[in-house]
């Protein structure tokens, strides 16, 4: 992880608790990514309500990972993850091309959340290694990133099995 992206967090959150979600659907790479990063332990628990969240404790920031889509009755219960958020990192499976509509959805319904308002959102356009990926262009078509309002965002090429993309994505 090193000391050039210490600061880098130090100096965006100071000494506030901060919280990044890293969101997307099942198999998109969200796993891959946390352990990628290096940051620490990731622990994974299961709230009694039963949806996996994994979670890496880096210095005052928590990372908070879970898969959308499925279940719907669980969902009210993800809100008690959402105050503190600063950051929503979100990954996309670019290879996956038959469940981007579905993707889309879960990303834009998440942008609604009251209390993420405020959150800047990076998103993963992941598995560039693969043949047959979307490239950003295209994942930002798919995922109608320009009906995106008043927030900051943007979208990287990320392959987080070979370790590419995610630092220049973390960097923004
Ligand atoms: N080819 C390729 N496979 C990836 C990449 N990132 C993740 N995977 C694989 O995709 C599968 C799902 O990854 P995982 O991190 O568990 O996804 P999650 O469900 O979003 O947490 C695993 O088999 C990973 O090894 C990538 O960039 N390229
Ligand atoms: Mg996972």
């Amino acid at each position: 992880m090193g000391i050039l992206f210490t600061k880098m967090f130090s100096s965006l959150f100071g000494d506030k608790e901060a919280r990044i979600l890293v969101l997307g659907l099942d198999n998109a790479g969200k796993t891959t990514i946390l352990y990628r990063l290096q940051m620490g332990e990731v622990v994974s628990t299961i709230p009694t309500i039963g949806f996996n969240v994994e979670t890496v404790q880096y210095n005052n920031i928590k990372f908070q990972v879970w898969d959308l889509g499925g279940q719907t009755s669980i969902r009210p219960y993800w809100r008690c993850y959402f105050p503190n958020t600063q950051a929503i990192i979100y990954v996309i499976d670019s290879s996956d091309t038959d469940r981007l509509v579905i993707a889309k959805d879960e990303f834009h319904a998440i942008l609604e959340e009251e209390e993420l308002r405020g959150a800047v959102v990076l998103i993963f356009a992941n598995k560039q290694d693969l043949p047959g990926a979307l490239d950003d262009a295209a994942v930002t078509e798919a995922l109608e990133l320009h009906k995106i309002k008043n927030r900051q965002w943007a979208i990287f090429k990320a392959s987080a099995i070979k370790g590419e993309g995610l630092f220049e994505g973390l960097d923004w």
